[in-house]
């Protein structure tokens, strides 16, 4: 591990805040660089301004009470490992911290270089472990796209955020006959070229997922059915201009596409529905290209 260290302190006593800093500089192996925050809203503007590695926080702050505070800055920060001071050895209050997404507890008066050191650092390598398992459970493998786990939360992160959303079904043309012709691990390059050329066309603003096999899924803002028809119809065709080269060989691919947008009343699942049988009709009406 990298042995410079950034930590938050959240800690409104200055004479503890002064205590931590000082037992941290004791430390052989470890350089940590400590801020001080002395209230939450300090912390926030802080952990917004600055890349801390870990966060040491007393749970009584003026602007925040025990496990309530440990919310607040899991909330400005989904990510950041947190170690949790507890003033009185109150071993339930720490129990409960790490119930609550804290990585560790210390009780401020039993403090040594060694054993702080320890937790902060433990708490970074876990943190790091469970975030690197997410990021995995979250992703797939072949075409690093986001897979089918992430569509509920994006499709809900995004709708709380536009007005108007648009679901779409992307699956290729014949691709069976792509495996049966050119073998197996021909056809998984397809899927990474396919996937490529979706991820740089959707860009930021659209989410894309590998949903199943030889399909994808997108989330479109902000768009009505004419858009996201446009929209999709020119995926196509640059879908269709890029054949995969291997060994100099082009092989072309085309793909259809169903579309729907998202109403009031939808869930993810019947948005999906929709645009499945909107996919079906662009199948049934001799694919490469989009209904809706
Ligand atoms: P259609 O135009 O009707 O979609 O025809 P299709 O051949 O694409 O039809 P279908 O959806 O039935 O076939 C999808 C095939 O995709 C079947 C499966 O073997 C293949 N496939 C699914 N996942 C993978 C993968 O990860 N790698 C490879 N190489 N093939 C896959
Ligand atoms: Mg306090
Ligand atoms: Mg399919
Ligand atoms: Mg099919
Ligand atoms: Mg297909």
């Amino acid at each position: 591990m990298n042995p410079y260290i950034q930590i938050l302190l959240v800690e409104d006593e200055e004479s503890d805040a002064f205590l931590v800093s000082r037992t941290l500089k004791q430390s052989v192996y470890y350089k940590f660089d400590v801020v001080v925050a002395g209230t939450l809203s300090a912390a926030m503007k802080q952990l917004e301004a600055t890349d801390f590695n870990v966060c040491l926080l007393d749970l009584g702050m003026p602007d925040g009470c025990g496990i309530e505070s440990l919310r607040v800055i899991r909330s400005i920060d989904a990510r950041i490992p947190i170690v949790v001071l507890t003033g009185n050895d109150d071993e339930a209050l720490g129990l409960t911290a790490i119930e609550t997404g804290a990585q560790d507890f210390i009780a401020k008066n039993s403090l040594d270089s060694r054993s702080l050191s320890r937790a902060l650092v433990f708490a970074i390598a876990r943190q790091n472990t469970v975030l690197g398992l997410a990021a995995d459970a979250h992703t797939d493998m072949l075409t690093g796209l986001p897979n089918r786990r992430m569509l509920s939360s994006d499709f809900e992160r995004m709708l709380a955020k536009c007005d108007h959303l648009s679901v779409a079904i992307l699956d290729i043309d014949n691709f069976k006959s792509i495996n049966s012709e050119f073998g197996h691990l021909v056809g998984d390059r397809m899927l990474q070229h396919v996937a490529s050329v979706v991820r740089q066309y959707a860009g930021d603003d659209v989410q894309a997922t590998r949903f199943g096999g030889e399909e994808f899924a997108l989330l479109i803002p902000e768009s009505n059915v004419d858009s996201t028809f446009a929209y999709a119809e020119a995926l196509l065709r640059n879908i269709e201009d890029a054949p995969l080269v291997i060994d100099g060989n082009r092989i072309s691919v085309t793909a259809s596409i169903g579309i729907t947008q998202v109403q009031l009343a939808d869930g993810l699942e019947e948005s999906l529905h929709r645009a499945d049988l909107a996919l079906y009709s662009a199948k049934q009406s001799g694919r490469n290209r989009v209904c809706a």
